[in-house]
C-alpha cells in the first residue's frame, strides 16, 4: 500500500497503484479501505486492518464503489430543467447542460433575490446523513445559510430520540468496543440488525459465542443473528418500553439491582423504580405480544451473567415511545449492575470520543430563524409560513427518506419554489430540482470523519479527479459564501484549513495530525478499547448517570417512561417497518438496484386476507399507497409487515416507497421520526 501524500497526483495516468482512504457513508463501522486506481479509475476497493475491526473485508455495497462513480446515473455536470417536474424521462431530456459559472451565478441571484422578496426564512437548507464527513457538512453550508439568514433545519430523521436518551443518561459517554464484545458473556442485540447495518459486529459475535457468550435479540424479525440465538423475543414495534421497564421492575422485585451501584454512580433510581413498577411480566408480556416466561427468562439470565452488553439499534426509537424505550434499555446495566468489566455495559451511538464541532468553523453563531423539523418537511412545503421559496437539497434524498412521501411529493410539485439538489447521481429527488449541481465522492474529495461504531477518527485524501465536473461541498459552499460576499477575508473553505481548525478543537492537533498523516486513522486519548465506569464516568455535570432526567421528563408527554399505546385502527390493524436492507445505505445506491422490492407479510396475515406469495398487492392507508408484490415471510410475526428503507420509486409498481405510509408523527421527545408508527393494510391490487 502506498501513502497518497507521497503518490502521484490523482488523475496522473499510469499503471495501477493503491492509495489507502475510509468509508465516510452512514454506517457504524468506518472501514478502512485500498482503492486500486488504474489509469485514473477506481477498478476495485477492499478492506485493510488500519482500522482493526475492518479485520480486511467489507460491505459488498462499497466494493461496488465502481458501478456509482461511473454509472449512467451519475451526475457530471450542473444542470437546469426543461421538462416538468419529477418526470422519468431520461435526464437529458427533461435537462439542459450548464457550465458551472453559469450554474453559479444563476444561483447566487436566486438567493439574493429570495433573500431579498420574501426573507431569508424562505430559504431551507435540507441535509442528512449521506456523507458522515465534518468537512462535507457542518462548516462550509452551515456558515453560507447562517449568514443568508435561512430557516434552520432540526436533523430529526435518524438518532434525535436515542442521542437525546444517550445524553440525557450519560452525557453521551462511549460505548462498550465492538472489539470487546468478544469478552462478553452475554450478548443482547436489542433492534439492531448488523447483518445488514454493521456487519464487523458479526464476526465478533460468533467468536464471543464460540467462547460461551448467549446471545439475545430483542426484535419483530427473525433477523439471521435472531434464527442463531437463545432466545428471541420477536415483540411488537414500539412496545421496547414496557419490556424494558418490566425487567428493570423485576430486578428491583427480586433483589437482584444493584442498590450500591446505583446508589454511588446514579440519581433517579427510586423514581425510575416508581415509573416501572406497573410493568409486571404479564402486563408487559400481554401488551408487547411475547410470553411472560420469555421475559422472566431474560431477566434471570441478565441478572446470572457478566460481562453482559446490550448493544442498542436504532429500531426501537423509531416510533412514538422511542425515547423513553431507548432511555429505559439503558438504563438496564445501571439496574442490573453490569457496567465496571471489559464486555459489560451498552453500545449505542460511539460518537462520544470525539469533540469536533464543524460549526465552530462557520464564524457565525446560529441565528434566531424558525425551525424545520425534517420529519416534517412535507408539510411545511405545502403550509409552511412565510413559505418555503427556495429549497436546497445536499447529503440527501428527502422524496425516498423522509415520512409523509406524499406531501414531500405534491410540495416538490410546485411550480414557485426553486429546487436546488446537489447530489452525486440522479436521485428520485433530484429529478424535482430546478437546478442540479454534481458533487464528489470521497474518493474524489478530501474528508475528516469520526465513526460511530468504530471509535476512529479518519482522514482522506482524493484518489482520483472528479468525475466529469463533480465539485466538492466545501468548494461549493464556499464559493457561493464568496460570490454572496459573506466571506470574510481571514476565512478559507480549503480542505486543509477546514481539517486544521477541526484538530485545533481537540486540544492535540500536532499529535493527531501527525497520526493521521501516517496511518490515516486516530483514536480519543483514552484509546480504542475503554471500559465504561472504569476508564471514564459519564460526561454528566456530576459524573453519574441520570435515571430520570428533568429535562426529558419534562418534555415527553406524560413525562418519561410514560407508555403510548398503538396507533393501529381497524383499517390500518398492520405495523409496517422499513428497516435497513443489505444493498443500499439508507437511499445511496439504489441507483444500482433496478429488480422490484416486495413488501413482506406472515402466513397469517397473507392467509387472512386470501393471498399467496407473488400477488399483485396494494400496502395502503390514510398518508398513501404503495403497489407492490407479496412475499410470504415466516421470519415476520404475525400484524407486522416489512417494505425496506432505503428503495427508490423504480422499486415499486407505483414509484412510492415505504415513506409514502409513514405519519410525520414524532417521538415523545426530540422531534424523532416514527417509521416504525405506519399502520396500513393489504389488499390484492
Ligand atoms: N446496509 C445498510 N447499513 C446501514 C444502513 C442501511 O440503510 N443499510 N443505515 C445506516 C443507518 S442511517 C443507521 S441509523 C443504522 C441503523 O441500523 P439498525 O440499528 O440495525 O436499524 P434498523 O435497520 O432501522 O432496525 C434494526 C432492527 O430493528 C427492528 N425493529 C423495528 N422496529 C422495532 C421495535 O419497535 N423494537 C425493536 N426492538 N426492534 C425493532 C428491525 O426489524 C431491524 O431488524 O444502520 C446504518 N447502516
Ligand atoms: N421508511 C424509512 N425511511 C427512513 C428510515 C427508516 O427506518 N424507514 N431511516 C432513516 C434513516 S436512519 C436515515 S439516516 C435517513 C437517511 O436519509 P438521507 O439523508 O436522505 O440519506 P441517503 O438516502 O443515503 O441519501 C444521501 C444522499 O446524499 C448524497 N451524497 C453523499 N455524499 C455527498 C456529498 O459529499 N455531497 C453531496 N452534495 N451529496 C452527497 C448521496 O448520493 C445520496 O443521494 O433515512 C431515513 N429514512
Ligand atoms: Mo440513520
Amino acid at each position: 500500500m502506498q501513502d497518497p501524500s507521497t503518490a502521484s497526483p490523482p488523475g496522473h495516468a499510469n499503471a495501477s497503484r493503491v492509495l489507502a482512504s475510509a468509508c465516510p457513508l452512514d454506517c457504524p463501522d468506518t472501514c478502512s479501505l485500498d482503492v486500486t486506481v488504474t489509469d485514473g479509475r477506481v477498478v476495485k476497493l477492499e478492506g485493510t486492518r488500519i482500522n482493526p475491526l475492518t479485520d480486511g473485508f467489507i460491505c459488498s455495497k462499497v466494493r461496488r464503489f465502481p458501478r456509482h462513480l461511473y454509472g449512467d446515473e451519475r451526475l457530471r455536470y450542473p444542470m437546469f430543467r426543461r421538462g416538468a417536474k419529477g418526470a422519468q424521462n431520461d435526464a437529458t431530456d427533461a435537462f439542459e447542460r450548464l457550465s458551472w459559472d453559469d450554474a453559479m451565478e444563476l444561483l447566487t441571484r436566486r438567493l439574493t433575490e429570495t433573500r431579498d422578496l420574501h426573507g431569508g426564512e424562505a430559504i431551507l437548507p435540507l441535509f442528512y446523513g449521506g456523507s458522515n464527513g465534518y468537512l462535507t457538512q457542518g462548516a462550509t453550508d452551515t456558515r453560507l445559510f447562517r449568514r443568508l439568514g435561512s430557516s434552520r433545519l432540526a436533523q430529526t430523521v435518524c438518532a434525535a430520540p436515542s442521542t437525546a436518551a444517550a445524553t440525557g443518561l450519560y452525557g453521551k459517554m462511549l460505548g462498550v468496543a465492538i472489539e470487546d464484545f468478544v469478552h462478553s458473556r452475554l450478548i443482547i442485540v436489542w433492534g439492531a440488525n448488523p447483518s445488514a447495518s454493521s456487519i464487523h459486529l458479526v464476526p465478533i459475535i460468533h467468536e464471543a459465542r464460540r467462547r460461551g457468550a448467549k446471545l439475545v435479540v430483542v426484535d419483530p424479525r427473525r433477523t439471521p443473528l435472531a434464527k442463531k440465538a437463545d432466545l428471541h423475543l420477536a415483540l411488537r414495534p414500539g412496545t421496547d418500553l414496557p419490556v424494558a421497564l418490566s425487567l428493570i421492575r423485576w430486578f428491583f422485585e427480586s433483589g437482584e439491582a444493584d442498590l450500591d451501584f446505583l446508589a454511588n454512580h446514579t440519581t433517579g433510581a427510586d423514581e425510575l423504580q416508581r415509573r416501572a413498577q406497573p410493568w409486571t411480566f404479564d402486563r408487559a408480556a400481554e401488551v408487547a405480544g411475547v410470553d411472560a416466561s420469555d421475559l422472566a427468562t431474560l431477566g434471570r439470565l441478565y441478572a446470572d451473567t457478566e460481562p453482559a452488553v446490550i448493544r442498542c439499534g436504532w429500531g426501537p426509537e423509531r416510533n412514538r415511545n422511542g425515547g423513553s424505550a431507548i432511555a429505559a434499555i439503558l438504563a438496564l446495566p445501571a439496574v442490573a449492575g453490569k457496567f465496571g468489566v471489559r464486555g459489560g455495559g451498552y453500545t449505542m451511538s460511539n460518537t462520544g470520543g470525539w469533540k469536533l464541532d464543524p460549526e465552530e468553523l462557520a464564524g457565525t453563531p446560529e441565528p434566531a430563524t424558525r425551525e424545520i423539523n425534517m420529519n416534517k418537511v412535507g408539510e411545511t412545503l405545502l403550509r409552511g409560513e412565510p413559505p418555503v421559496k427556495l429549497l436546497f437539497v445536499y447529503n440527501c434524498n428527502p422524496l425516498m427518506t423522509l415520512p409523509e412521501q406524499e406531501k414531500v411529493r405534491a410540495g416538490l410539485e410546485r411550480e414557485d419554489l426553486f429546487t436546488v439538489v446537489f447530489d452525486q447521481v440522479m436521485t428520485d429527488t433530484a429529478r424535482y430540482g430546478d437546478l442540479v449541481l454534481p458533487a464528489t465522492t470521497f474518493l474524489e474529495h478530501h474528508e475528516l470523519r469520526k465513526g460511530y461504531g468504530a471509535t476512529v477518527l479518519a482522514q482522506t485524501r482524493p484518489v482520483i479527479e472528479p468525475v466529469g465536473e463533480a465539485r466538492p461541498n466545501y468548494r461549493v459552499f464556499g464559493d457561493l459564501c464568496h460570490r454572496l460576499g459573506l466571506l470574510r477575508e481571514d476565512e478559507s473553505h480549503a480542505p486543509a484549513a477546514l481539517i486544521d481548525g477541526l484538530l485545533e478543537q481537540s486540544g492535540r492537533a500536532d499529535e493527531l495530525r501527525d497520526t493521521l498523516d501516517d496511518s490515516g486513522m486516530a483514536y480519543p486519548e483514552i484509546g480504542p478499547t475503554p471500559v465504561q465506569f472504569v476508564d471514564f464516568l459519564p460526561n454528566t455535570a456530576d459524573g453519574k448517570g441520570h435515571l430520570v432526567p428533568e429535562d426529558l421528563d419534562r418534555e415527553a408527554p406524560d413525562g418519561l417512561y410514560a407508555f403510548q399505546p398503538d396507533p393501529a385502527t381497524r383499517r390500518a390493524p398492520l405495523a409496517l417497518i422499513s428497516p435497513a436492507n443489505h444493498r443500499t445505505v439508507s437511499s445511496t445506491f439504489g441507483q444500482l438496484h433496478r429488480q422490484q422490492v416486495p413488501v413482506e407479510l406472515h402466513p397469517d396475515d397473507a392467509a387472512a386476507r386470501g393471498l399467496k406469495s407473488g400477488d399483485d398487492v396494494r400496502v395502503w392507508n390514510a398518508s398513501g399507497e404503495v403497489r407492490c408484490r407479496l412475499r410470504i415471510s415466516r421470519d415476520l410475526r404475525p400484524g407486522v409487515a416489512m417494505l425496506p428503507k432505503g428503495i427508490w420509486s423504480h422499486n415499486t409498481q407505483n414509484g412510492a416507497t415505504s415513506c409514502a405510509l409513514v405519519p410525520d408523527t414524532l417521538t415523545d421527545f426530540a422531534g424523532g421520526a416514527c417509521f416504525n408508527d405506519a399502520r396500513v393494510d393489504v389488499e390484492r391490487a
